[in-house]
């Protein structure tokens, strides 16, 4: 057997010793969820979405586990951004990058937002959530080619640390097109693919029942369902943006293999959703094994040896 494989990657400049850690969503919204991570083998902390104040969030239940996966109507329930930027000095006895999840409830929220983040050095790096399906009368900025541009062009004014998106997932090659167009414009220093697929339907045939509460039980879907949308998402963005913006898989993790296909489609790291939110924070260590054993019986000494090199038929 060749030597142990290495799953170090880098993100918006941070070395992280893992490629694997969190989605913003599950278990990252207290600190004490937010030191689980960091204990944990998670090569990243992410924290979850932040609006400019405290929000409850929808109604429960509002979040429930299929056999394939999950649907979330959460309604973006935080602590408010100044609770996740005091969080950021705390971060720093792990040891390993802390993200902030940033989702105002409006351009000036954000711009806000961004500007009360800036000089915070334990801070380092703001994933933009252009994708939340969950706020009751709030669009999807991502589904909006024109506003993410107006929004990118309002916050790269005020920006200090590095910043990357997270997009809905696109389902029409066009699309695919209209947004890497705008992302190109910026100085973006990654993008992650994908947040949950917006406003699916799950029914509980006994009960003849939607089974969460909020908007009529519509809700984003995650889990192994959405994998095939995610990796699309991966490879297509990686094909079209410059090539210093790196791409996070995100969507259907939950084995070393998963993990795999998402970075030879492209991915530099991949975040883990719904399987953390069933597995605790133990999930980074065993998809971590997983890999590492898969990369090291192909071969594969480390992620770039690999990445993006998906084969096609033709
Ligand atoms: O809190 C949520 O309802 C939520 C958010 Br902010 C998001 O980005 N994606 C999701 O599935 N749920």
């Amino acid at each position: 057997m060749p030597p142990a494989a290495s799953l170090a990657t880098t993100i918006a400049g941070s070395p992280l010793a893992s490629c694997l850690y969190n989605a913003s969503g599950p278990v990252c919204s207290t600190a004490d969820e937010l030191d689980a991570l960091g204990g944990s083998d998670a090569g990243a902390i992410l924290s979850k979405s932040a609006t400019l104040e405290k929000r409850a969030g929808n109604p429960e239940p509002r979040y429930v586990e299929t056999s394939w996966g999950s649907i979330n109507s959460m309604g973006l329930p935080n602590e408010g951004y100044r609770y996740y930027l005091d969080y950021a000095r705390r971060a720093q006895a792990f040891g390993k990058p802390y993200f902030m999840s940033v989702s105002g409830l409006s351009h000036d929220d954000n711009i806000d937002i961004i500007k009360a983040l800036a000089r915070e050095e334990a801070i380092s790096a703001i994933e933009l959530n252009l994708s939340c399906p969950n706020v009751p009368g709030k669009p999807q900025t991502g589904y909006d080619f024109d506003q993410s541009r107006v929004l990118l062009e309002r916050i790269f004014e005020h920006v200090d640390q590095p910043l990357g998106v997270k997009l809905p997932p696109y389902f029409d090659l066009p699309h695919f097109d209209m947004m890497a167009a705008v992302l190109n414009d910026f100085p973006i220093a990654f993008v992650t693919c994908v947040n949950s697929i917006g406003n699916g339907l799950v029914v509980d045939t006994d009960t003849e029942s939607v089974v969460i509460k909020p908007k009529s039980g519509f809700g984003g879907i995650g889990g192994d369902f959405i994998k095939p949308t995610a990796l699309a998402n991966v490879r297509k963005f990686y094909t079209l943006l410059r090539e210093d913006i790196a791409i996070i898989g995100c969507g259907g993790v939950k084995t070393g293999t998963d993990a795999f296909e998402h970075i030879l489609c492209g991915a530099s790291a991949v975040q883990i959703g719904t399987q953390l939110m069933r597995e605790g924070v133990g999930c980074f260590a065993r998809i971590g094994r997983e890999l590492s054993t898969l990369m090291q019986e192909k071969g594969y000494p480390d992620i770039d040896s690999f990445k993006g090199k998906l084969k096609s038929l033709d």
